[in-house]
């Protein structure tokens, strides 16, 4: 079983080494493979002349860097992506004829591409936004594409409002400003004038928006699909990654602060995790409802503005992902990978949702102008791990050679191959659903309720969460201009929660709207991230190491923490070795030049006595900017004094070792699987 599985992994790896190229050691040819002899000076006619037109190599050499880019993504235009497998835990057959859902002794090879939505390529990981979540599963049966986001519902509800709801969070048109953010004029009039959009925003000024790390995401394909089974039996279903490691965030002052220090800063932390083979892993969760229970729901689950309250209708899991590869070249990999939704295998299947239908238009369309033509199935990473073959042929960058005559369906010349095959033998049918109904531009009445489930997400959160999503509308709509869109905006929100919308407008100098509240009271523990999984694997500590630190206990401390997966950075007066007792030196990777607090979990104050005034201070400085962001602090021996300064002692999350290292380890490192702590006082 365990070669079957392996195969079934490496299949996807060896596809790519096929194509993988290692210049180094080689002779310098041109791209016709002809040895050159000279790389860095242009032909002239004489030493100090013209160059000259028959340079060849030069004009290759400059003609294929002018065209080495190609158009970034319309939307989730800056992405970073892993290699992975898929391992299913349970077959799936009573619901789906699905292989990959079935045959719990494979593995599937999956490529997963992480991105933010509105920013630009270059733009930076920590913005507020959304993020996408794209999953490749390169199944035998034909590559599967779940295109999910890391928020389960959307702006709209429809695909033809799709440019104009990207338009409006968009840069304004005028001067392109502001780059990858939504506090903006347009955003907040497209929001105040759509009112669909009202439960996504509450996601989006949540603590979802801001997350600390791809790692530590749910996923959601967002639409309603049907799976079919063997018997053609159909189910709804929505599709639910959860990460093993919990669902956390950034606060929103180091979210900004990041922007500037570390825009990589989820880039490195993925790309990281998987070269210290720390995997990230996410079980793959269904949501399920009968056909007969379509109109059961209190909203319609063709809205993909509507979550299926977890409470209501259980998450079952049934696999989980691991990415364990990371990728040899990030433009042929992670800028070439083409997702779209319209990627199925037999067993899945869509629905009406009409965000879904216009979805299903779009990708293919955005795929030729930004990959260049209808042949990007043929790119290494968007092939299928099984052949293909059909009629199509030629177009730009066309890579197969198609050998023999016939290029037609229903030929003489070659026995009318090759040929659809029926379901039984793996041919995809779509499901035979009965539709009936007038040609009409319209919404369906049952898509009118916009605020219900915008007051459960509310009424979900903990005070914490609360106090977040209230600071991100003041920032978000105190960077408004417009005083009308301003009242437009909390005029509207008014119909999620009164409060909340009052002190909006108090803060950003608007009426507070006296009418609105909602009637809804139920919550769902379940989109809480207070409800969440709490360990401390993987979080990265800074160590702030002086000379002269208590070398048989301090060297404890940092064995328990690496013990219990944690990433460690060393910062000191300088990089390099730093003396302690009883002839133990540490190495310090870092100092306060290279570090800063926002870029740690939790810090760990070994030793901070007998420095510099110029190190002392930028201590003091990191240790406070860390408390401020509700993170964990310890200190032992010399560490201790430093609390003292920063009148830290006796302060929630704040752990004190005196004697008994491993009673402080272990509560350290409890400290920091809480993640933040949000209860501190803060003065
Ligand atoms: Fe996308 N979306 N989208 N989207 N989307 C694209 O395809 C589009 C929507 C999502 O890492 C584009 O290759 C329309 C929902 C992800 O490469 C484009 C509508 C969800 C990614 C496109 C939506 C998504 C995209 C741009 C409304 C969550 C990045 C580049 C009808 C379930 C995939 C590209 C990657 C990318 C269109 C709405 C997720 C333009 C028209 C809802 C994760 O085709």
């Amino acid at each position: 079983m365990t070669d079957k599985r392996n195969q079934g992994q490496n299949k996807k790896q060896k596809q790519l080494d096929v194509f993988k190229v290692n210049d180094k050691g080689k002779a310098l040819t041109t791209n016709q493979g002809l040895k050159m002899s000279e790389d860095e000076f242009s032909l002239k006619a004489g030493e100090r002349g013209p160059t000259l037109m028959e340079d060849f190599h030069f004009r290759e050499k400059v003609t294929h860097f002018d065209h080495e880019r190609i158009p970034e993504r319309v939307v989730h235009a800056r992405g970073f992506a892993a290699h992975g497998e898929f391992e299913l835990y349970e077959d799936m057959s009573q619901y789906t004829r699905a292989k990959f859902l079935q045959d719990t002794s494979t593995k599937t090879p999956v490529f997963v591409r992480f991105s933010t939505v509105n920013g630009a390529r270059g733009s930076a990981d920590t913005v507020r936004d959304a993020r996408g979540f794209a999953t490749k599963f390169y199944t035998e049966e034909g590559n599967y594409d779940l295109v999910a986001n890391n928020i389960p519902v959307f702006f709209i509800q429809d695909g033809i409002k799709f440019p104009d709801v990207v338009h409006a969070f968009k840069p304004e048109p005028d001067n392109d400003i502001p780059q990858a953010s939504t506090a903006h004029d347009t955003f907040w009039d497209f929001v105040a004038n759509n009112q669909e959009s009202a439960h996504m925003i509450m996601w989006i000024m949540s603590d979802r928006a801001i997350p600390r790390s791809f790692r530590m995401m749910e996923g959601f394909g967002v639409h309603t699909f049907r799976l079919i089974n063997e018997e053609g039996q159909a189910h709804f279903v929505k599709f639910h990654w959860k990460p093993k490691l919990g669902v956390h965030s950034l606060v929103w002052d180091e979210a900004h602060k990041l922007a500037g220090i570390d825009p990589d800063f989820h880039r490195n932390d993925l790309w990281n995790a998987i070269e210290n083979g720390q995997y990230p892993e996410f079980e793959l969760g269904f949501q399920i409802i009968k056909e007969e229970d379509e109109f059961n729901m209190e909203f319609d689950i063709l809205d993909a503005t509507k979550i299926w309250p977890e409470e209501v209708v259980p998450v079952k899991i049934i696999g989980k992902m691991t990415l364990n590869r990371n990728v040899d070249n990030f433009f042929s990999e992670t800028e070439q990978v083409a997702f779209h939704p319209g990627h199925v295998v037999p067993g899945i299947d869509f629905t009406n949702d009409p965000l879904l239908q216009g979805r299903l238009f779009s990708y293919i369309d955005t795929q030729l102008i930004r990959l260049g033509g209808p042949n990007f199935h043929e790119i290494p990473i968007n092939r299928p791990v099984v052949p293909f073959h059909n009629n199509q042929r030629d177009g730009y960058h066309r890579q197969t050679i198609n050998v023999g005559k016939d290029n037609y369906h229903r030929n003489s010349l070659a026995g009318n191959t090759p040929a659809p095959v029926s379901p039984a033998e793996g041919g995809y049918e779509h499901y035979q659903e009965k539709v009936e109904g007038r040609k009409i531009r319209a919404r369906s009445e049952s898509f009118t309720d916009h605020f219900s489930q915008a007051t459960l997400f509310w009424n979900s959160m903990s005070p914490a969460e609360k106090k977040h999503i209230t600071d991100a509308f003041s920032f978000e709509l105190g960077k408004v201009k417009s005083k009308s869109v301003k009242q437009q905006s909390v005029d509207m929100f008014a119909n999620v929660d009164l409060e909340l919308a009052k002190t909006i407008a108090k803060r950003i100098g608007v009426n507070p709207p006296t009418s609105g509240g909602s009637n809804v009271t139920a919550s769902s523990p379940a989109l809480s991230q207070q409800n969440t999984i709490f360990i401390p694997d993987t979080r990265r500590v800074a160590v702030i190491l002086t000379k002269g630190f208590h070398g048989p206990e301090v060297k404890y401390v940092l064995d328990q923490l690496e013990g219990a997966n944690l990433f460690i950075d060393i910062i000191s007066e300088h990089q390099g070795k730093v003396s302690g007792s009883n002839g133990i030196s540490i190495d310090a990777n870092q100092t306060f030049q290279t570090a800063k607090s926002v870029q740690y979990d939790a810090v760990y104050i070994a030793n901070a006595s007998q420095t510099n005034r110029e190190f002392n201070k930028d201590a003091v400085y990191f240790i406070d900017e860390a408390f401020r962001h509700y993170k964990p602090i310890g200190a032992t021996h010399g560490g201790i004094p430093a609390l003292t300064i920063n009148k830290l002692d006796g302060k929630q999350g704040v752990i004190i070792g005196k004697d008994n290292m491993r009673k402080f380890s272990d509560e350290f490192i409890n400290a920091i699987a809480l993640h933040r702590f949000w209860d501190r006082k803060i003065v």
